[in-house]
């Protein structure tokens, strides 16, 4: 049965705050703080436990190698010796952010009938531009079942920062969906990380229908507030486009041509008026998980939504008013939150059938017990930024990946 499952990326033993992300206003905030990542990874544990309690299915992407030798190795250093910033750049947990991992187009679009992946460059922030290997040799081996086509990244310097700026809505799980592509032009002081030539090489990698594929472009004010990413100013589900007026450059066009070929879309646009761009950045409100349980759509947002008066005050209108969305789910991602990513950046939805999917990647609430004990066991409880430099530190860091993934039978197969 065709399902959509939100694969989580655990967060990391490496987890920290080094600032590496302009634009990203929260990561810029946040650097030189300590960070947590024992808590950080429980948190996103506790997050993908609520979900299978709300009947959804769960799976899993796991940390990669940190610190990342082999691209240190490229860059003619090793861990030892390498600038400050280089060490940052090759010890970051980002993988953890799986909506930036790949692309998705589910069977019911693509013009092979597979399901397509396409891992994503992530070529405009150094620290993430080397997480696509590790990410491509997961994907292959979640997916090798022919239902499936992984495709390794579009290059350099096409900007791709996979599903955070992809939206999909469809009419049922098995219906054809109209694909939207959201790309950035400019975005004032900060750089626009997804670039128009990879979005369309993605299109048409996965062999989807042009009459149901859009190319819209991210208005330059969203990206100079701080939407980096488009899933930080909108999100997508079933036939919901839910968004931040100021999301798009151009949105009579995008929202007529959205009606044209899906009637049935519902657009919940949320007023400048109502929500500024800024309180929209700054709770997240729409890094939401935007899923349908038996309640109908159903929003998972961050605490922080909760604790932005505005926010919360369109929230309880939107509910009461009996729109489109029916329930409220808060969860409590706060070390994630603090380096911008929020419940959604966490995870990448694959619409497909779980039982084509290797059951490593598939978690249930047993199998969370254990990579829970793991964390608890092996995590460090905290680093702060003059620690990126403590050997014992990254010893500990990388023992505690290979704990985890002996314990899920996956040693030596992930690009160890
Ligand atoms: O790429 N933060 C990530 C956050 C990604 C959020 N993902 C989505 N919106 N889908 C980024 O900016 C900060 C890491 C640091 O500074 O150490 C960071 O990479």
């Amino acid at each position: 049965m065709t399902v959509e499952i939100n694969f989580d990326g655990l967060i990391g033993p490496s987890h920290n705050y080094a600032g590496l992300s302009p634009g990203n206003l929260a990561a810029t905030r946040n650097a030189g703080a300590v960070a947590h990542p024992r808590a950080a990874a429980l948190q996103g544990i506790a997050k993908m436990r609520a979900n299978l309690d709300l009947g959804l299915t769960q799976g899993i992407l796991l940390p990669h190698p940190r610190p990342d030798h082999r691209w240190l190795a490229a860059l003619a250093t090793g861990y030892d010796g390498a600038p400050g910033h280089l060490q940052a750049q090759a010890l970051s947990a980002s993988a953890m952010w799986a909506a930036n991992a790949a692309t998705v187009s589910p069977a019911a679009d693509t013009s092979d009938g597979r399901c397509h992946l396409t891992v994503a460059n992530l070529a405009t922030m150094p620290h993430r531009s080397h997480e696509w290997p590790a990410t491509l040799a997961q994907l292959e081996i979640a997916f090798a079942d022919p239902a499936f086509a992984v495709h390794a990244p579009v290059p350099a310097p096409f900007g791709d920062e996979g599903a955070a700026n992809h939206m999909r809505l469809c009419d049922g799980p098995d219906a054809p969906g109209v694909e939207v592509f959201v790309y950035g032009v400019s975005g004032g002081p900060f750089p626009a990380r997804q670039h128009r030539e990879a979005s369309e090489a993605v299109a048409r990698g996965h062999g989807l229908d042009p009459a149901r594929t859009l190319f819209v472009a991210q208005s330059e004010a969203a990206i100079a507030a701080g939407a980096f990413h488009n899933d930080v100013v909108a999100v997508a589900n079933d036939r919901v486009l839910f968004a931040h007026e100021q999301a798009f450059a151009d949105k009579d066009d995008f929202y007529a041509d959205l009606a044209r070929a899906m009637p049935e879309v519902e657009i919940v646009e949320v007023p400048a008026d109502r929500v500024s761009l800024a309180d929209a950045i700054s709770s997240y409100l729409f890094n939401a998980q935007l899923v349908t349980t038996r309640d109908g759509p159903t929003l998972i947002l961050p605490e922080e939504a909760r604790e932005n008066a505005a926010v919360w005050r369109w929230l309880q209108d939107h509910v009461a008013g009996n729109g489109p969305i029916r329930r409220l789910e808060v969860v409590d991602v706060r070390e994630s939150m603090a380096n911008g990513g929020g419940p959604a950046c966490l995870r990448l939805r694959v619409v497909c059938d779980p039982a084509t999917v290797d059951p490593r990647f598939l978690v249930d609430h047993a199998r969370l017990d254990r990579i829970a004990a793991i964390v608890t066991a092996h995590w460090p409880e905290a680093i702060a930024p003059q620690d990126i430099s403590n050997a014992t530190l990254v010893a500990d860091i990388e023992r505690a990946r290979t704990a985890l993934l002996e314990s899920l039978d996956l040693v030596g197969l992930i690009y160890s």
